[in-house]
């Protein structure tokens, strides 16, 4: 029996900073797995070099199950971000051993394709309108089908997800940042300015663009239950994919006033980690796709439980997949998502050539799909002398204040 030989930890910053875990067997099969949590990055490092490392040393790497539950149930301090995103690393890499261990991809192992690719969205935004259509513009003629519109809002400066002015396709990454400094930049927020100017920008790209192409919208948590159930009122006659993170979920029943006022499709979870925070939400229908990522979510084997939880309710996917997802992370989502009958829709941006650089993968994007492609494991090489030379630098999402002063959730 081949064991678990060594386990590395993996920190580079080709644009954005990743963390990647690295398991390599006695046999030299080596398992990757993505452990970035965008701003809490070396907490997730120092969680697996310093507490998981050692205990994997000599385990059997085919147990991706029962090393699942012996992290889970040893640490004794369940769920959380950083834990979920330690473990996601784990289960992910020892299906990436699987796969290479038996010469065939990881949706194999998984069931197999039930779909021939994966319908994806990208992130079109702007300050004004004529911004706004040609980023939707940009994406139609890079193959989306279906596009998540993000828009300035007038009398706020910067806003979280708009791209600043002048961006181009290639350079978008200023309106999705963790802005590198030792602390957060601070953006102003207004919740009544944006339920007043959103629809009007939802009326203006239909009239543009017409009934057909999915449109998708992010509120980024910043609504209470009853903005969300007003502001999803308000988009119905433009017919959304879906309104996601409307109001913040930790409080579950709070999605109860939200879908007893609108029949707006709902999406949640990006920073959920565990199938109880979905316990409420799914099994009382209260949302309609689940946004976890496999890197957030204990991996492969936790997400497949989610999504198989929420297929009984026929709740769909709709997994995270921004850039501070690494390709390993991405790669891992594709697998799952294509082996799954509850497959909804993928979030996808392709990384900076930079990230590229480091990160070889094998997924393939065509005619609007994604494929995982059909290289054994999760088909990502990690290049680590170009992963060396970039190193980790502090960078942080923004935060968000009212016009007084409180802190807001964005
Ligand atoms: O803010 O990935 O839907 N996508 C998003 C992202 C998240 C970042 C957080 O790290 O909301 O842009
Ligand atoms: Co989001």
């Amino acid at each position: 029996m081949a064991t678990i030989e060594k386990v590395d930890v993996l920190i580079t910053n080709p644009t954005r900073n990743f963390v990647t875990l690295k398991v390599t067997t006695s046999d030299g099969v080596t398992g990757l797995g993505d452990a970035t949590v965008n701003g809490r990055e070396l907490s997730v490092a120092s969680y697996l070099r310093d507490h998981v490392a050692p205990i994997l040393i000599g385990r059997d790497p085919e147990q991706i199950e029962d090393t699942w539950q012996y992290l889970y149930r040893g640490a004794y301090w369940r769920r959380g971000p950083i834990t979920m995103a330690a473990i996601a690393a784990v289960d992910v890499a020892l299906w990436d051993i699987k796969g290479k261990t038996a010469g065939k991809p990881v949706y194999q192992l998984l069931g197999g394709a039930v779909r021939r690719g994966l319908l994806a969205y990208g992130h079109a935004s702007g300050a004004e309108l004529p911004q706004i259509f040609d980023s939707i513009r940009e994406h139609q003629e890079e193959g989306y089908r279906a596009i998540r519109v993000q828009t300035a809002v007038p009398g706020l400066g910067q806003v979280y997800g708009v791209a600043a002015a002048g961006a181009t396709a290639a350079g978008r990454y200023d309106y999705e940042p963790a802005r590198p400094g030792l602390r957060p930049t601070e953006e102003t927020w207004d919740t009544r300015a944006y339920m007043r100017h959103l629809p009007t920008v939802f009326e203006a790209v239909r009239a543009e663009f017409g009934p057909e192409i999915p449109l998708l919208h992010d509120g980024h948590h910043r609504m209470t239950p009853n903005q969300a159930g007003q502001l999803g009122r308000a988009l119905e006659p433009y017919d959304l994919f879906w309104l996601e993170d409307c109001t913040p979920a930790e409080n579950q029943e709070g999605l109860r006033r939200v879908r007893s006022m609108t029949t707006q499709p709902l999406a949640i979870g990006e920073i959920f980690n565990t199938i109880w925070d979905y316990q409420t939400i799914i099994s009382e229908q209260l949302i309609d796709y689940v946004r976890s990522a496999v890197t957030h979510t204990g991996g492969i084997t936790h997400l497949k439980k989610i999504m198989d939880f929420a297929s009984v309710y026929q709740i769909k996917s709709g997994f995270h997949g921004p850039t501070d997802i690494s390709p390993v992370g991405q790669a891992a989502a594709l697998h799952l998502g294509l082996a799954i009958h509850n497959f909804g829709i993928q979030e996808y941006m392709r990384h900076s050539d930079e990230t590229l650089s480091v990160f070889e993968t094998s997924y393939t994007w065509q005619d609007g799909l994604l494929h995982p492609g059909d290289t054994p494991g999760l088909g990502v090489e990690y290049h680590e002398d170009a992963g060396a030379s970039y190193e980790y630098s502090p960078a942080y999402l923004p935060v968000n204040r009212l016009s007084d002063g409180t802190m807001h959730d964005w």
